[in-house]
């Protein structure tokens, strides 16, 4: 067991089917719980010391609160809340009810940013419709905690919904993010139907603008052509997994792409990324779809990925931890159970390197630390924090 060493301060943390294949699933042996290994376990991965902080079932997200503790989503319906000096877990109930199966449960979960005043957390999850359809929901309520680590939700209110629910259990995304102006973005798949992605009378397939309210801001670009089309912030997305904002106040998204093609995008106003008209990838069926280039009047990707990363997660880095690597993004990856590290010189975007790390991974966020905070996919997932070796 190697020692923990960043600072005094936290030493006390010893610290399917052929289109879901899109979801790229793990497989069964990476199921399989892992041996349990004591809070204070830390072992060296490539550049970084990990230290484990806590394990779940079936992670999806994880964020921090202003006091420094963590919610984690379970994909199965639990909102977990976690002390990180002690590796300490709490359940937090009054949670809606997903509807669990295939890449459907929980989703994404944000504090609201004046959430220090307001309480107020936003969760994204699949919720069941009629017959066998399902959709995204994204809903906010009062977090309240108790004594006992965890909490309970209060005043959950629904505030947007995917349209219309579909059948099928792929491509939700419903990755939820706060801009610095409070403005509410959202993540939305195309469910793998294809065509909504380009149909605006259907928020499949793109990526939302809203108020924290879940309602319309009147400067967004489609503003006046109808209820759905007024959300919409870009268009032609496939699966955006990864949402997030670099320093410089610009959004990326970084979405699986079919068969080939995964691709890290810089979202523009408006714009249409094309898909399912081109992607660098193709059909899982063997069916070509045109590239980007015979296509010029789509935004094309800032990175195309062939063979894939199978992206789970996006974020942006600005801490001092790692000095060298201010302003890089980073992002988490699934079936190549990476961390993927993004350089950027001015609008573009190229991977700069790729660190192996054993297990899918679901999500990727810095922590108020500065340290690099990554959450493992499946059964027994690992939330650990990464800080440089030696
Ligand atoms: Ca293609």
């Amino acid at each position: 067991m190697q020692r923990f060493a960043l600072s005094t301060t936290l030493l006390s943390i010893a610290l399917l089917t052929a289109c879901n294949a899109a979801d790229r699933a793990a497989p069964a042996s990476a199921q399989a719980a892992q041996a349990a290994a004591p809070p204070t376990a830390a072992e060296t991965i490539g550049p970084f010391v990990v230290t484990t902080v806590a394990r779940f079932d079936e992670p999806w997200a994880f964020s921090f609160l202003p006091d420094g503790r963590v919610l984690v989503s379970e994909k199965p319906g639990k909102l977990k809340l976690v002390d990180v000096a002690s590796g300490k877990v709490g359940d937090v109930g009054g949670v809606p009810a997903v509807a669990y199966g295939g890449q459907g449960g929980f989703g994404d979960v944000v504090p609201h940013p004046q959430f220090a005043d307001n309480g107020l957390v936003y969760l994204s999850y699949a919720e069941k419709g009629d017959g066998d359809t399902a959709g995204a929901a994204v809903a906010r309520a009062r977090l309240v905690t108790d004594d006992a680590g965890g909490g309970r939700l209060e005043n959950l209110e629904v505030i947007w919904r995917q349209v219309p629910k579909v059948g099928g259990r792929g491509h939700y995304a419903h990755r939820v993010l706060f801009g610095d102006d409070g403005k509410l973005w959202i993540a939305s798949g195309e469910r793998q139907k294809f065509d909504p992605a380009q149909d605006m009378q259907s928020n499949l397939g793109k990526v939302l603008r809203l108020n924290d309210d879940g309602s319309a801001p009147a400067d967004n670009p489609f503003a006046g052509q109808g209820e759905v089309a007024a959300q919409v912030w870009s268009l032609g997305h496939r699966n955006p997994l990864g949402l997030a904002f670099d320093g410089n106040g610009q959004l990326w998204d970084i979405e699986m792409g079919p068969k080939g093609g995964d691709e890290l995008n810089r979202v523009e106003r408006g714009a249409n990324y094309g898909y399912p008209i081109v992607s660098n990838g193709d059909h899982y069926d063997g069916r070509p779809i045109p590239d980007h280039d015979t296509r010029p009047e789509f935004n094309a990707p800032a990175i195309t990925w062939t063979p894939v990363i199978s992206p789970s997660s996006l974020a942006f880095y600005s801490g001092d931890v790692f000095p060298d690597w201010k302003g890089n993004a980073f992002a988490g990856g699934l079936s190549s159970q990476s961390l993927v590290r993004i350089a950027f010189e001015g609008d573009r975007a190229r991977e700069a390197e790729r660190f192996a790390m054993g297990h899918r991974i679901r999500g990727v966020r810095q922590g108020p630390d500065g340290a690099l905070w990554v959450i493992e996919d499946g059964k027994d997932g690992r939330l650990l924090r990464l800080t440089p070796k030696g």
